[in-house]
């Protein structure tokens, strides 16, 4: 096909088969399957260029939790080959590096608009194609939409009275200026204690500056005990990377971590001790594959948890700063668990100073700093790291509408529904990946992405060769997934915490465990399934 200029609503509009909204991993995998299959398509990015939260998400310390290996594409056997990591968990530099390698590798940049955002997607039912703006005031009518937004794009800010009225210079985790602000000497206060306020707390707590840490929840984090990649360590993972990728696909996590089928009380004690104290000093989330059953069973849960209050208690020299930094009242990876380097280890030095928000509530920002109900805190900068309005906040920043006129922040009112967060009933030809009712941010977000387009794929051909317009989930197959996440949530200890999960860190926004908690490798089996029957559960025009 190739591109035209129609009119629509007075505006010429550009007419190509697919756009692309996105430039993280899964926007830039979706732009080049679907440029090799020879669609016409147009990427659309916000920011300045590729790497997702990777380009926004530039704060000190900034680093994926995730293992190197596991946090990069498998589908170029070329592109595993030709690049190295340096270290097993990646810093923000090195991945955003990796996201411009593999931009210029496949010479990607070609077909995004940078800059860019959509405004509006709206489906045309009698030409049964998308009728999508841009904040340029471009037109693109395309046959379908790849929706690769992220579960965490859309940053949100604190709800406090008095954000605006501060003087001082005000930062945001997800918003780093690329000019390295001047910190050195300054009172920093950090609010926020989730995985960025973490990673910026550590590194920060290191440098010459007076650090105010405004800690609401204290979050349960694990050592990291990240090292350099070694020749060998390369040599091995180059020579095994198709037996590691293959064995991805058959893990929980989608990764390469061992995930244990053990259930903790069929453990002795003594040796259950061992194991904990094992993955402790391993480091990296082996912690939390040493039980089958840590998020179904609230006794080894309860006893998981005081091993590491144990280890807060341990580390941190004064007593009391320890007690505020432990977590209670919800289950240990019930919210994202953290990995840290030398995180609790940061609050024994006297520059770094804890306010527990919960017996020391904030009142306001004033124009000066922060106003607990103890008394007033001067600030010269504030960090903001409070977390992403998630899974499904940045398709709902702009109007989708469907058929009918439905619109898409109408079918979501009560929680976001789809079949596998990839195709929704009511919206024909809207793709989704990493959406929000796959296993979106519990499991390897590379190895969804390349599923869920590999999915997509298969659908598109499926259609060319059957001579189909248009494909959305079908009522029954969109109902009865979204029946089965319900069913395996409700028997999770996940719903037990309040986190953006659960869509709880949100003001009004709809609770409930909105993913596919039953693990990658069954989310994928439940995709290939669809397109072993002949993609019957979906519907097509
Ligand atoms: O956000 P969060 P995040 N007053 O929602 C606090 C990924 N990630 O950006 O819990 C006071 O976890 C809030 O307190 P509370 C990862 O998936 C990965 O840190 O609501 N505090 C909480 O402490 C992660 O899970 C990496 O009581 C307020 C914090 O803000 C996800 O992104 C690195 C407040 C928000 O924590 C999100 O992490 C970074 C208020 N009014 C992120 N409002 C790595 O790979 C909010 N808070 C390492």
């Amino acid at each position: 096909m190739s591109r035209a200029e129609t009119a629509t609503a007075g505006a010429a509009a550009e007419r190509i088969d697919m756009v692309i909204v996105g430039a993280g991993f899964g926007g830039m995998y979706a732009t080049y399957k679907f440029r090799e299959m020879g669609l016409n398509i147009v990427s659309i990015e916000e920011g300045g260029d590729v790497g997702g939260v990777w380009y926004w998400n530039r704060y000190p310390g900034a680093r994926c939790d995730l293992l190197s290996v596991d946090y990069s594409y498998g589908f170029s056997d070329e592109i595993q080959q030709e690049w190295t990591w340096s270290e097993q968990f990646a810093a923000q530099p090195e991945i955003l590096a990796y996201a411009n390698f593999v931009a210029d590798r496949l010479d990607l940049r070609k077909h995004y608009r940078f800059g860019t955002r959509v405004d509006s997607a709206k489906w045309d039912e009698s030409r049964q194609l998308w009728v999508v703006r841009t904040n340029d005031g471009k037109v693109l009518e395309a046959t379908y939409c790849v929706m690769s937004t992220g579960p965490l794009s859309k940053p949100t800010d604190p709800d406090i009275p008095g954000l605006d009225r501060f003087k001082g210079l005000t930062l945001r985790a997800a918003r780093w200026p690329h000019e390295e602000p001047d910190l050195k000497g300054k009172r920093i206060g950090v609010l926020g204690t989730g995985s960025s306020g973490m990673q910026i707390i550590q590194t920060l707590g290191r440098t010459d500056c007076e650090l105010f840490v405004f800690q609401r929840t204290p979050s349960f984090t694990l050592p990291m005990r990240n090292r350099k990649v070694t020749e060998q360590d390369v040599a091995e993972l180059k020579a095994n990377y198709a037996s590691i990728r293959a064995a991805c696909k058959l893990n929980p996590t989608g990764g390469a971590r061992p995930v244990s089928t053990r259930p903790f009380f069929s453990i002795p004690a003594d040796h259950r001790q061992e194991l904990m104290e094992q993955a402790w000093q391993h480091g990296g989330h082996t912690f939390l594959g040493i039980f089958s059953d840590l998020m179904v069973n609230q006794s080894a849960n309860d006893q998981v948890a005081d091993f590491v209050r144990d280890r807060i208690h341990d580390t941190v020299d004064d007593k009391a700063t320890a007690e505020k930094l432990k977590p209670r009242g919800y289950p240990i990876f019930a919210r994202r668990p953290c990995l840290d380097t030398g995180y609790y280890e940061t609050y024994n030095r006297p520059n770094v100073h804890l306010v527990d928000c919960l017996e020391d509530p904030i009142v306001e920002i004033t124009e000066t700093g922060i106003r607990t109900r103890s008394g007033d805190h001067q600030l010269d900068v504030l960090i903001l790291a409070t977390g992403y309005d998630a899974l499904t906040g940045a398709l709902l920043a702009f109007e989708i509408t469907g058929r009918d006129g439905a619109a898409l922040r109408d079918k979501w009112r009560d929680g976001p529904r789809s079949l596998f967060g990839v195709l929704m009933q009511g919206f024909p030809n809207m793709f989704m990946t990493t959406g929000p009712n796959g296993p979106a941010a519990l499991a390897n977000i590379f190895t969804i992405s390349e599923n869920d387009v590999d999915f997509i794929a298969g659908v598109i051909a499926h259609m060319q060769k059957t001579g189909q317009g248009a494909v959305e989930a079908s009522a029954q197959a969109e109902d009865a997934w979204m029946a089965q996440i319900e069913q395996l949530a409700s028997r999770s200890l996940m719903l037990k915490a309040k986190t953006w999960w659960t869509g709880s860190n949100v003001k009004g926004k709809p609770q409930g465990m909105a993913m596919f908690t039953g693990g990658f490798h069954k989310y994928r089996e439940a995709c290939e399934a669809v397109a072993a029957n002949g993609y019957r559960d979906l519907s097509f025009q």
